[in-house]
Parts: C-alpha cells; sequence; structure tokens
C-alpha cells in the first residue's frame, strides 16, 4: 500500500509511535516558526528549559501582530525576543518584514521538512509541500530546544480538484468550497491533502491561500504535492536548491475523497459569524458595504494583490467605502511600489497599511457600527474585528477590490476577460529585515532585554486526587479562542502578562467571568462542540489556568486547544453522554471525587453534581505521555521531571 504526500514526510520523521490513524506520534521538527503575540511567552518558556542554542535546521521569530504599539508594552516584547534570538540561535524578522506565513513561504519554507509554529496559520507551508502546523508556544519551545511535536496520528482527506478556475474566480473560493462541505470542525483529526489534475493550475500563492484556511476545517495541516510549479517558485524566490518533488503514491489511501471541479465554482463569502456560512456572492449582490480589507495570512501574496491593483486602476473607492489594503511582505510592498501597482492603489482611495496582521486581529481599521466590511481574512469571528456587532464577509481579493469600488457586494465576474497577470520570474529578494542570530562563541555576551510588561509564566500544580470546584461558566457550541482570550488592539499588548490579560478572559461571554473565577480560587467551565476552535494562542489556556480554572468539561475540543490546556496542566473532559451537558449549571458545585486514580488509570472519570445531586461519567482522552504530563501539572513541570 502506497503513501499519501502527508503519511511520507511524517515516516521520515517519525521518532516514536505507529503511524495508526488515533496513535500518539511524536514527529521530528526541522523548522519552527513564532510570531510576536504568542512568541514573548514561547522564548519564556524556552528559557526556561533552559537550552542554550535551539536544535533545529531553522527557527525563525516574526514580529508582525503587535505593531501598533500604543504604548511601550509592544516594543519591550520585540526587543525581548530580539535579544533571545541572537543569543539563543533564531532569525529574527524585524517589524516591517511582513506577516510570518507570508515571509516564511518566500524565504525559509522547504518541501518535505516538517515547521511547527506558534500561530494556527502554519498550515500555509503547506502550499511548498511542508508538513506545516499550527501549535502552542509551549510546544513550539520543546521543538526549539530538540525535543519531538506529538500528534494524534491523523485520518488522511484527499481534496481532488480537476478543471480550471474561471476568470476572477479565486483560490478563496476553493478554500471556500471546501469549508462548506466539511464545515469548521470537518477537519478535526485530519489532514487535507490536495491532488488531481486541476493542482497543476495553481500558483504556489494560490495553494498558500488553500492550505492556509484549512486551519478553518480544524485539520492538523494540509498540504499541496511539490512539482515544477513548487520549484519555479522556489527559483524566483533564489532558493532552486531548496526544491524536492514530492507527491502521493498512485495507490495510497484516503479515508475520505472530496470532489471539486475547478471549472464549476464561483465568487463566494463566508457570512457572518463562521468561516463554513458559505453564500454565493451572486445571492448578496447590490447590498451595500461599508468597508473592504484586503490583506492578512491569506491573501496578500504578490498575485493577489497585483489583480487587487489590476481592478483599482484608473478608479476610486466608492464614497461610502473605506477600502485598507496590507501588503504581506516587504518583498510584495516593494515590487508593488517599484512596478507602479502600489501607486495604482494609492490613486484609487486605498488607505495603505504596513505589511502585517493589522486589521486581521483588531489592530486598527475596526469597522462601524453593525458595518458591513469585506475581509479576504480568513476568520470572521463576532467581535475579532474589533466591532462588536460588525458584519464580516470573508472573501476573494478580486471580489473585494471590485465590491470596493462598486460600494455593494459584486460579482467580480462583471470584469469580463480575465486580467494577464503572471508569477514574476524572480521576487525581489532582500533579506535585510532578518537579523542573524550571534555566533556560538559570542551568545555569552548577549543581554536579554525584559521590560516591565514581560511576567513570568503563571504557577503549575500536580493533579490533585480529587477536585471539588463549581461551575464558574457554561457556553455553548464553536466558542473560538477569541472567545475565551480577545485580542485587539487594547487586549494583545498583554500577552506578555497573564495576570493582567486575564482580566479580558471570556469576557465576551460574561464580562463577570474572571471576577468570579478568581473569587472561586477553583472552577470548572461547561462547554459544547468544537471549544477552542480558531487559534493556536496558549493564553486561552493560561488565562484560565491563572484564574483557577482546573477543568473545561464539553461536548468535543478543537485540537491545538486541547492540546494547550493539556500543556498548561488543565483537565480536557469530555461528556460520555451529550446529554450530560444539561445537567450542570452555572453556579453548580461539581466534585471530581477520585480524578488522580481514574486519570492515571485511563479510566473514565466521575463527576457528582452536588448542587443536583446527579452523576455523570466524563472521558479523558489522553496518550501515556499526555497523561503524565496532566499528572505532573503541565508540560513544563513535565520536562523539568523528566530532563
Ligand atoms: C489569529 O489569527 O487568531 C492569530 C492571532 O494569528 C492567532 C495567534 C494569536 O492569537 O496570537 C492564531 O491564529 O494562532
Ligand atoms: Fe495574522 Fe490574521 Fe494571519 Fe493570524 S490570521 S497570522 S492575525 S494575518
Amino acid at each position: 500500500m502506497g503513501y499519501t504526500i502527508a503519511q511520507k514526510i511524517i515516516k521520515e520523521h517519525l521518532v516514536c509511535g505507529e503511524m495508526a490513524v488515533g496513535n500518539d506520534i511524536g514527529l521530528k521538527i526541522d523548522q519552527t516558526l513564532t510570531q510576536d503575540a504568542t512568541g514573548t511567552m514561547a522564548y519564556i518558556e524556552y528559557e526556561a528549559m533552559g537550552i542554550p542554542r535551539v536544535k533545529t535546521e531553522k527557527s525563525v521569530a516574526y514580529i508582525d501582530h503587535n505593531t501598533l504599539q500604543t504604548g511601550f508594552e509592544n516594543a519591550d516584547d520585540h526587543r525581548f525576543i530580539q535579544s533571545v534570538c541572537k543569543k539563543h540561535g533564531i532569525y529574527f524578522s524585524r517589524p516591517g518584514n511582513g506577516i510570518c506565513h507570508q515571509v516564511h513561504l518566500e524565504r525559509f519554507g522547504k518541501p518535505g521538512k516538517t515547521l511547527i509554529g506558534s500561530d494556527s496559520h502554519t498550515p500555509t507551508g503547506g502550499g511548498i509541500g511542508m508538513l506545516a502546523i499550527g501549535a502552542g508556544g509551549l510546544d513550539v519551545a520543546v521543538a526549539m530546544g530538540g525535543g519531538a511535536y506529538y500528534i494524534t496520528m491523523p485520518k488522511m482527506v484527499r481534496v481532488n480538484l480537476t478543471g480550471k478556475l474561471n476568470p476572477w474566480v479565486s483560490a478563496k473560493d476553493i478554500i471556500l468550497a471546501v469549508l462548506r462541505v466539511m464545515s469548521v470542525k470537518g477537519g478535526v483529526g485530519k489532514i487535507v491533502e490536495y491532488g488531481g489534475d486541476g493542482v497543476k493550475t495553481l500558483t504556489v500563492p494560490e495553494r498558500a491561500t488553500i492550505t492556509n484556511m484549512g486551519a478553518e476545517l480544524g485539520a492538523t495541516t494540509s498540504v499541496f504535492p511539490s512539482d515544477e510549479t513548487t520549484r519555479e517558485f522556489l527559483k524566483a524566490q533564489g532558493r532552486e536548491e531548496d526544491y524536492t518533488e514530492l507527491k502521493a503514491d498512485d495507490d495510497a489511501v484516503y479515508d475520505e475523497i472530496i470532489e471539486i471541479n475547478l471549472s464549476e465554482l464561483e465568487p463566494l463569502a463566508a457570512c457572518p459569524h463562521s468561516p463554513d456560512n458559505v453564500k454565493p456572492i451572486k445571492e448578496l449582490e447590490g447590498q451595500k458595504i461599508d468597508q473592504v480589507c484586503i490583506g492578512s495570512c491569506t491573501n496578500s501574496s504578490y498575485l493577489d494583490l497585483m489583480r487587487v491593483a489590476y481592478i483599482l486602476k484608473g478608479k476610486k473607492v466608492a464614497d461610502n467605502v473605506s477600502l485598507a489594503i496590507a501588503p504581506g511582505s516587504k518583498q510584495v510592498f516593494n515590487m508593488l511600489a517599484l512596478n507602479g501597482a502600489l501607486g495604482d492603489m494609492i490613486a484609487a482611495g486605498a488607505r495603505i497599511l504596513e505589511s502585517a496582521c493589522g486589521p486581521c486581529i483588531g489592530m486598527g481599521q475596526s469597522p462601524n457600527s453593525s458595518g458591513i466590511s469585506l475581509r479576504t481574512f480568513n476568520r470572521n469571528f463576532e467581535g475579532r474585528s474589533g466591532t462588536a456587532d460588525g458584519q464580516i464577509y470573508l472573501v476573494s481579493p478580486e471580489t473585494a477590490a471590485v465590491s470596493a469600488i462598486n460600494g455593494v457586494f459584486t460579482d467580480p465576474r462583471v470584469l469580463g476577460e480575465a486580467a494577464e497577470i503572471a508569477m514574476p520570474e524572480k521576487f525581489l529578494i532582500n533579506d535585510n529585515m532578518v537579523i542573524e542570530p550571534a555566533p556560538v562563541e559570542e551568545m555569552d555576551n548577549v543581554e536579554i532585554l525584559r521590560g516591565p510588561n514581560i511576567k513570568s509564566y503563571p504557577k503549575t500544580s500536580p493533579l490533585t486526587d480529587t477536585i471539588e470546584a463549581s461551575c464558574s461558566l457554561k457556553v455553548g457550541d464553536n466558542i473560538t479562542t477569541d472567545h475565551i482570550m480577545p485580542a485587539g488592539a487594547k487586549i494583545l499588548p498583554l500577552r506578555s502578562n497573564i495576570p493582567k490579560i486575564s482580566e479580558h478572559c471570556f469576557t465576551v461571554c460574561d464580562k463577570e467571568f474572571p471576577e468570579r473565577a478568581k473569587t472561586l480560587g477553583k472552577s470548572i467551565i461547561v462547554g459544547g462542540e468544537n471549544y477552542g476552535q480558531g487559534s493556536s494562542r496558549e493564553h486561552a489556556a493560561l488565562a484560565p489556568l491563572f484564574l483557577g480554572v482546573k477543568a473545561v468539561l464539553v461536548k468535543s475540543f478543537a485540537r491545538i486547544h486541547k492540546s494547550n490546556l493539556i500543556n498548561a496542566g488543565i483537565l480536557p473532559l469530555t461528556f460520555i453522554n451529550a446529554d450530560d451537558y444539561d445537567k450542570i449549571k452555572l453556579g453548580d458545585m461539581l466534585e471530581l471525587p477520585n480524578v488522580k486514580n481514574e486519570i492515571a488509570s485511563g479510566e473514565n472519570v466521575t463527576v457528582v453534581n452536588k448542587t443536583t445531586g446527579s452523576t455523570i461519567k466524563a472521558n479523558c482522552e489522553l496518550s501515556d505521555r499526555t497523561r503524565a504530563i496532566i499528572l505532573a501539572g503541565g508540560l513544563l513541570d513535565y520536562t523539568k521531571e523528566n530532563s
């Protein structure tokens, strides 16, 4: 039996476990990336492990999220990260150099390599055939220290692409079509692999748009073959030597096959407030809009922005629309500046932003009250834009640009003939915003610069024999990490300060939660399906840890969040009988009378509701390793105990 692309890379990097679906497997990690909002914590954790130099082939730290710098906090954090990088052997991509995933794809990613990143959109690297996975900061820290990264061996899904996109139908429409089929939880426990004749019609940036937004499927990662198109891309980036061919064996076996005929696709939009709430633009056409934002790690490549410039050229942004554009990287920005495309955007009235995440993470450009905003981003969770009642639609750059001119939702196919925009034969290569680490012999002279915003990792404790704690919060299905630990311009600067940031924990759902949890001292959160979907931010586990949350009891978990809870030593429990969700109310006193023994022996966990008198059973799905981590009180304690 042959192998899929992902199975081939896994096989090459397997350090422990058996490659059978559902097994815990350990992978050797070749490359890591961090961004600043998760990076400070990751480097605090790395420092705590006491390993002098990173052991990966390449580790890169990007500054792209917290670039508003409304106070000293962000700049302090940047300096801290820069100094850690210099000392410990990590490349540092300065603010202004671009969004981590875009820059990593351009400058560092290599087909066939493993990459983990403290950002959920790390799978962007799958666009050039990497096995690129989003992870918690602590997992990235461990990988930098040479430790394996553990995942549950996923099922394999093949998305078979046939045909060819029609003019003005875009890669974004492909992934929106996949989201429509699979939903935001359809990818949990799976790797999505693209294949079929349609693959060769897609450029690398288009493939990367698709693998990037595979994160919204909940998938472990997504991957494309590495082929001649990949070689051309790497060659144009001056790195042809990084190319290797990679394809699935003809007799590879997939657990699920999805057919997408590119010729039949039409422009789509993910409507508020979920990336899988997908409708054809045709159904929305004519509706007035207020804002358009173009950029983010999903759609800010040279190709995307050249198409946008082509549409804007000689036109004017509609009076009722504010158009913001953030190029994905310095490379893209500079090329647009040199070839005149930037001039076309400016002339049309676009507000040009720096190369960073910006509005995607609520760092500025929040829309007006109940404003309709079309964005080329990947997430439209409620409130994420910074405007609580903002109505965010996720669309392609082509749809975004033409709608910005018309002031209403517009199907870009009105533009007629396709624009002939080719991939450049040579990208503009200038890595002067990437700072190399100090040579090993000089590392001792590098001082780590720590600002007052940087506080230490919260206190953890080993699992106790019993837990008695009340339910401090009850939430429904599809709770995102943006609900648990909101971001945005006010909160994001507190990422290095867990005591402070925890005051905002879950306030989107319940303003009283942080105070209530603190007063209770110990508590348990109850939730529904797909709890913790979205980002990789470990703060969504560390803030609850700081507030005394001992367990989270839900119908099901999203992958990265579950492992962040385990890393933080918080028990991830699932209802065996989903109806038991109704048996617990906010404020009920719960007891887990025999929890330590039950966890240690792999039994179901007894949960007694002392307020109502009912008893239920919960599952705590752990491997031998994650069981040991939970018993130790988290991954840091476990790593210390085992080193
Ligand atoms: C996001 O898109 O939600 C983020 C901000 O990039 C997060 C990381 C973070 O919260 O810092 C992610 O996707 O993991
Ligand atoms: Fe940045 Fe948005 Fe991409 Fe997250 S999804 S890395 S915030 S651009």
